[in-house]
Parts: structure tokens; sequence; C-alpha cells
């Protein structure tokens, strides 16, 4: 017994101390102890992977009101503070070492001064609360994808969406060699007002010190900013990553069926609320994951795997046309956390179901009746923007069968798609890697959206929408994708997408259902069966293709007049795009890497002859010669 098991064992259950006794890393019970000795816990509860543990996790969610039954056998509904309902940019922080910066675009803090700012919030934080410790396995279990992450938490609530979301990992730790790396992270929901909810929200505070692979996170309960194996192990994976030469991504990645019964893998990243998760779910494909995806070369083949086996899925607009399995899924008994909908007689509802929202209930500002508002004066929506679902992949039909592959899938393509409102195309595929990496993944831009806290609808660069989590220099993270691809044997097609391209009067120009015709042109793309026309943009899909597409996937009729509209090359708004990418990378991003910058003036020569032949805007037609 070392000195921290013995520390630990007046917290622990008997079985609780054998379960931890059963695990070789000192560093484990050193974490374990640290974290308890910090925030003085009661109690320890460790979770296994046996299903009598996780029972007791959602059974305890519930019995601490944390969650609440609702009507559909398996389903619960937690509700987050009024101002905890997204992502906290403002209070998420990178602890770096004097001298050091990681890039003015990040958010960053004295490491010393971070960490004695965050204990000092942690400290006694779970007094006369359980802390319960859970082992999970990022990626699948034993394979070469395989990372280890450890939560100390407070909230079942957290504890029990780590359940639905994340392979259990506490095997994987018992067999593995002592000094074996794990990700940390150690949450505390901090003081709760009466519904459960964390309340001191001006003292949340979410720090990253990758020096300890340790994240601190305390006084939110928001997902994102608590399930400790989302968004704050990935900050960490990222940096494993960048040191052993693969890729962390913010990635979906879906099989594409195509004809003859072929089935094809894309990966796509998209900043949050940007059409991330409604692609991975198109009707007839099938989803291997929505968030987060490792990609390794492996025999000189990009394979990816899903770091998750859930989904944190946005449930606005989810409605039986627009997602019609996801929504089928809501509706169905089955193991399902809603948060931040409004529930009336054990019903949750949310905006934009397909249905009429009841005119009271109970939603995240207590009890809601229309009309109601906040203190600012504002309107306080039925449901929020961002109120979400949590489910496991396992449960929908449409689960891809590869989800726990060891080796993961061989990626033929990966996409990147923004809310661009004036410049990009709906769909158009690279000259090659670097060009996709660079026009599309390094220069995308995309609308703030509710998913964060702050304002909506400000452009801004989000560089392979990863901008939120980057934790090493941003430039190093475009050299590491060059890097990436260039080692292929046939590295995967890039394309970019933009389901937000508006007209002049600022009216959508596509569908959200419009986007299957993209992902079934990307897939014939891969394997050489549909044309393309050279735009300097990139190529663009012939009207004659999409038109057979929309015709098939969609029984739509696409008109020629649409097309136009949709892949007219407007070389001003694309002009002022590179300009805007230009600035970003020269202001904030000192390391980077000078074929960034080539390639945007290639791009910008490109626009500047074609506007010289053919005028500000261009109809796709005008390339074909
Ligand atoms: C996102 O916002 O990108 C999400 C949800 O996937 S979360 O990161 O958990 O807030
Ligand atoms: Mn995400």
């Amino acid at each position: 017994m070392n000195g921290y098991l013995e520390a630990l064992q007046p917290k622990l259950s008997e079985i609780g101390y054998q379960k931890l006794s059963a695990i070789a890393s000192t560093k484990v019970h050193e974490f374990i102890a640290k974290a308890s000795d910090l925030c003085n816990a009661e109690k320890i509860f460790i979770c296994s992977d046996s299903a009598e543990d996780i029972a007791y996790v959602r059974q305890q969610a519930i019995a601490t009101a944390e969650e609440k039954i609702l009507a559909l056998p398996g389903h619960t509904i937690h509700f987050d503070g009024v101002y905890d309902q997204g992502r906290d940019r403002e209070a998420t922080k990178y602890l770096v070492p004097k001298g050091i910066s990681l890039s003015s675009a990040l958010n960053q803090i004295d490491r010393q001064e971070g960490l004695a700012e965050v204990k000092g919030l942690l400290r006694d934080s779970m007094e006369g609360r359980t802390m319960i410790v859970r082992f999970i396995s990022l990626g699948p279990p034993n394979s070469i994808f395989t990372v280890l992450g450890l939560q100390c938490t407070d909230s079942w609530y957290v504890a029990h969406s780590e359940d639905l979301l994340y392979r259990p990992g506490y095997e994987v730790f018992r067999q593995a060699e002592p000094n074996r790396e794990f990700l940390r992270v150690l949450h505390s929901a901090g003081k709760l007002n009466k519904n459960m909810a964390s309340m001191e929200h001006k003292k949340k505070r979410i720090y990253i010190d990758h020096m300890d692979n340790t994240i601190y996170s305390v006084n939110t309960q928001y997902a994102g900013n608590s399930v400790g194996f989302k968004k704050l192990a990935f900050r960490l994976a990222i940096r494993k990553a960048d040191r052993e030469g693969w890729l962390a991504e913010h990635m979906m990645i879906m099989g594409v069926h195509g004809p003859g019964g072929r089935k094809t893998y894309f990966a796509g990243a998209f900043p949050s609320a940007c059409g991330k998760t409604s692609t991975a779910m198109l009707p007839g494909e099938t989803i291997l994951g929505d968030d987060i995806a490792y990609i390794r070369d492996i025999g000189l083949v990009a394979r990816a795997v899903n770091v998750e086996s859930g989904i944190f899925g946005i449930i606005q607009d989810v409605n039986p046309i627009d997602d019609a399995s996801i929504y089928k899924v809501l509706t169905s008994p089955g193991e399902i956390i809603f948060s931040n909908v409004l529930v009336k007689d054990g019903k949750p509802y949310w905006l934009g179901m397909g249905s009429e929202l009841p005119k009271d209930g109970i939603n995240f500002s207590g009890e809601w009746y229309e009309g109601k508002t906040d203190a600012d004066g504002n309107e306080v929506p039925p449901a929020h923007k961002n109120a979400r679902y949590a489910v496991a992949l396992k449960a929908l039909e449409n689960c891809d069968p590869e989800l726990d592959n060891p080796m993961g899938v061989e990626l033929s393509g990966i996409m990147y798609g923004g809310r661009d409102a004036k410049a990009y195309v709906p769909v158009q595929q690279s000259f090659d890697w670097k060009h996709g990496i660079i026009a599309y993944g390094a220069a995308l831009e995309t609308e703030t959206t509710f998913a964060t806290i702050g304002k909506e609808g400000v452009l801004e660069i989000n560089m392979m929408s990863i901008q939120d989590f980057i934790s090493i220099p941003l430039g190093q993270n475009v050299c590491n994708n060059l890097e990436f691809g260039k080692k292929l044997k046939k590295a995967p097609l890039v394309f970019g997408v933009n389901y937000f391209l508006r007209d002049k009067e600022g009216k959508f120009l596509n569908s959200p259902q419009d986007k299957h015709a993209w992902i079934k042109w990307m897939e014939l793309r891969v394997h050489g069966e549909a044309g393309a026309i050279r735009s300097p943009t990139g190529y663009l899909p012939k009207y004659e293709d999409l038109s057979k597409l929309f015709n098939r996937i969609l029984s739509k009729d696409y008109t020629k007049e649409d097309y136009i509209k949709q892949f007219t090359i407007r070389v001003p708004e694309n002009l002022a795009k590179i300009e805007r990418v230009q600035r970003f990378y020269q202001e904030n991003v000192s390391d980077t890497p000078a074929e960034l910058f080539e390639m945007l003036d290639q791009q910008r020569k490109r626009l500047l002859e074609a506007k010289e032949r053919f005028g500000d805007y261009i109809s796709p037609d005008s390339f074909e010669w």
C-alpha cells in the first residue's frame, strides 16, 4: 500500500478500496488523493466498468435531483444555470509558464497565478459531498489510438453523461503498465442553487495545465465545460498528438453509402452549431462519430476513430423532416439525458421540433410562462437554443458497425465547413491536400453561435474549427496538418462546404437537406465518378451531376438557376476573405508557415485573373471551356 492509498482509505468503501488498489499506477492514486484533499470530499466513489456501478451513478444523479425523471422510460432532464448554457471562452484559459505564449489569439494566464486561483476556488468545494472517480478509454480500448482519461467530479450528472458519451476504461487502467500516461480532470460544480445548478457563475474557471496533463473546472455544469473528456481532455490530446505525430481533430466521422453497396468514410470539421452532427446523421448514411476524431497514419493511410461513443447534440431544429433518425430516438424509450429543454407534464419540448410548444412549463430559468423576461428585460425563450441531448451511439439504428474497430476506418475525404454568408460556394474540392488544409481549413471563417457564451453572429476565423481547443502554437497546427497529408500514400480528398451561403437579401440559398447532395457528390469524386469545374477557389460540381443527385437523393428538381446562384464565384467577397485571413495570421500567429501566405497569394491571383476575364460575379459555366 502506498501513502496515497492509505490516505484515501477512510473515504472509500471496502469495495472501493479494492477497486483502487487493483490499479498499479501510483500516479492515479496520487491524483485522486490530492483532488480529494484539495476539495475535501466526504466520500469517494470509484466507478468501475460494472453495470452495477454505472447504474448507481445514474440513480444518484436522480436521487440528488441533478437529473429528474421524464415520462418516457430512460429519459431524464438536467438544467444548467442561466449563465451556464454554453462553453465559456472567457473563463477558459491555458496556464503557461512565464515567458511562453501559445498565440495572442488564445486566452492564457501565468501558470502559477492560474493554479493558485483555480485551486483556491476548488478548495473545500466537495465538503459534505461524494467525489466520483471515472476511468475512461478515449477511442476504442486496447488500440493504438487509445488514450486514457481519469476524472474526479462531484457531479453525478457529469459522471452519468460520461457513461453515455464515452467508453468505460477501468479495466484498461487496471491492465495498464504502472507508468502509462493518462489525462486528468478535476471538476467541481461548486455551490448549487435550489435547482441543483451551479450558481457562482462569476467564479467559473476552466484552466488547462498541459505541463501536468490536468484540467481544472469549477463552478460550472454545462457539459462542454465539465465533462472532462469532451472539450477539456481534447485540449490535452491536441498536445499529445503534436508530440507523437498524429492529429486530434474537432471532426465527425461518417460512412457515406455509394453505388453498388460500397461505403466510403469521411471526416468533417465544423465549428459548433454549423451542421456537424446533422451531416453525420444524414438518412441512409451511417454515423461513426459526431464531435472528436483521432487520426493516425497507419501504413501510409489516414485512419480515424471516434474518441467518444455517444452524442451530446444540439436539439434545436431536430424535427421529423430535417433529422428524422435522431428525432425518432429522442421520442422513443431509451437512456437519454436532455438538458435545458422545456418540460411540461414529464415531456421535453425544444425549439424547432416541428410541433407546437406549451405556453408554460419548467426550463433553465425555473418556472417558465410565455412572455417571461429575464433580469435585463429580455424575453426568456421556452427552451435554450443550445439545449442538448446525450445518447449513446449504439442506441441509434444508423450507428456505423465499425465504431469500435481498434484500427479505425480509412478516411477517403475530409471536409471543412463554417457559417459563411458571403464568400465560399456550398461545396468545392481543393486542388490538393495543401490547398485544402490552407484554403478551407486554416482559412475557415464562421459566425459565432449560441454554443459559446457571448454575442452571436460575429464573423471570426476558427482555424479548422479547432480554435477554441487549440493548445499548441497555431502555426504549428497548420504545419502538423500539412505534414500529415504529405506523408500519406493517398491523402484523403479535401472539401470545403458552406451550408450558410445567403443572397443579397440575406436569404439562405440552400435548405438544410441539400447537404446530402454535396456529400454524395464527394463520394462520387473519391471514386472518380463525377466531373468537376476548375474555379479559382477549387473544383466545383457540374450541374448535371448535382441535378441527378438532387433527383435521386432528395426527390427534388434542381434548377440551373439555383445552381448558378449557389456556385457563382463572388470575387470581391473572396478577395475580402483572403485579406481577413492574411491579417489574422500576420497579427496573431508568429509561426505561420510561409506556405500559408503563398497559398493565399495564389488564390488571390487566380481570383484577379478570373475577374479580369469575367467580372466580379462569375457563373460556374464560365470556367468550363
Ligand atoms: C461544441 O460546442 O463544439 C460541442 C458541445 O460539441 S460542447 O463542446 O460540449 O460544448
Ligand atoms: Mn464540438
